[in-house]
């Protein structure tokens, strides 16, 4: 495996390098990812950012994993797009709550014109809480990118979600290429960058590694890499699929850290249905930040009081607005 360039940082990884990390002992794994994670921030913080689902359901998209696309039946009731105020109410309160970044997650292909205004103005709503912003809309054009940055937005979230060769298993209505194009089209305006993928899919190691090979091969690194557990649901395909070995999706965190050293990772579905036990563990193997709230953008998430105490029984603090190192 080639050595560690001065700054940790490479692009130049590969799948064999990536399942020599997953391959490790699970000690070895963690001490180096956790290395690699001091280097760049406080293993003390993490950091909270609070998701809402803004526009839900009725997705033409069929994600195998999504209780959100119209290709399930979940019994979701599809929702129009929610007024700015009510949007912004809610992120008041998400404020109040102590999250410092707001993400709001819109159940389309493709965000249309006229919606991306209303979008626009959630955004320049959400900051002037003094709230970063985030916003997941599914595929943008360049001008739409554009857009979102002369409002403000301070991250846009896009996954590739596993590897290419996996891919076609879960997502059959837009394909890899089309989620990098989006990506290149954000990465453009300086938007900062959030894209990770989504584990416990019935995906083998081999496509955990070469998911992450993808991820960090992106230059810059995504700033924010989110690692999703699968939160199964009933009427997906994917509900019923075997469950991940939680050790496993530690490993997943880790490997990402090391390949990734810069980026804030952050462990995000799935929390609800996790041990505190792992928990611990992802934070021990890198991951820095963390969706608190009730809710996620349709499944439950950890109640408020069981993250107070879990950070309390760890000592975590909460990282303060910009946790990120910067774009690597
Ligand atoms: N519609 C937009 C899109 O797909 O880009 C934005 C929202 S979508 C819900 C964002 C990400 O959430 C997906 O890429 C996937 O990684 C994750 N996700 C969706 N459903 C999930 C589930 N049931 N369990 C875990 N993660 C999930
Ligand atoms: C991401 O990677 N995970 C978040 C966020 N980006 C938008 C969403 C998780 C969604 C989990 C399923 C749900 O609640 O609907
Ligand atoms: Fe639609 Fe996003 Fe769900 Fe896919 S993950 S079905 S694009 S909401």
């Amino acid at each position: 495996m080639p050595l560690d360039n001065d700054t940790g940082v490479r692009h130049d990884w590969t799948k064999e390098d990536a399942l020599s990390l997953f391959r490790m002992p699970f000690n070895d794994l963690i001490y180096r990812a956790q290395n690699a994670h001091r280097r760049y921030f406080d293993a003390n913080q993490v950091q909270m950012s609070q998701l809402l689902s803004v526009k839900t359901g009725g997705c033409p998209e069929d994600c195998g994993y999504c209780p959100q696309s119209s290709s399930h039946d979940t019994g979701l009731k599809a929702e129009k797009l929610m007024a700015v105020d009510d949007v912004l109410a809610a992120a008041r309160q998400a404020k109040d709550g102590g999250a410092t970044r707001y993400c709001m997650g819109a159940a389309w292909r493709n965000p249309k014109d006229s919606d991306l205004e209303a979008v626009c103005a959630m955004i320049e709503g959400v900051r002037a809480l003094g709230l970063e912003s985030c916003a997941t809309l599914g595929m943008l054009t360049a001008p739409q990118a554009e857009r979102l940055k002369r409002s403000g937005l301070d991250y846009y979230n896009h996954n590739l979600d596993t590897s290419e060769e996996f891919y076609g298993q879960i997502i059959t209505t837009r394909t890899y290429q089309d989620r990098l194009d989006t990506l290149d089209n954000i990465r453009q305006t300086g938007i900062k960058v959030c894209c990770g993928g989504i584990v416990g899919l019935g995906e083998t190691q081999d496509d955990r590694a070469a998911m992450l090979v993808n991820l960090a091969s992106l230059d810059p690194h995504p700033e924010s890499v989110p690692v999703n557990m699968l939160v199964q649901v009933e009427g997906t395909p994917l509900d019923g699929v075997e469950d991940l070995d939680s050790l496993e999706f530690v490993r997943t965190i880790a490997a990402a850290k090391i390949m990734m050293p810069a980026s804030v990772i952050r462990l995000s579905a799935g929390r609800e249905q996790m041990s505190d036990e792992t928990q611990a563990l992802c934070f021990l193997a890198g991951a820095g930040s963390i969706f608190v709230g009730d809710k996620l953008l349709t499944t439950d998430n950890p109640e408020k009081n069981k993250d107070v105490s879990l950070f309390e029984r760890l000592g975590i603090r909460q990282a303060p607005a910009e946790g990120s190192a910067g774009a690597a």
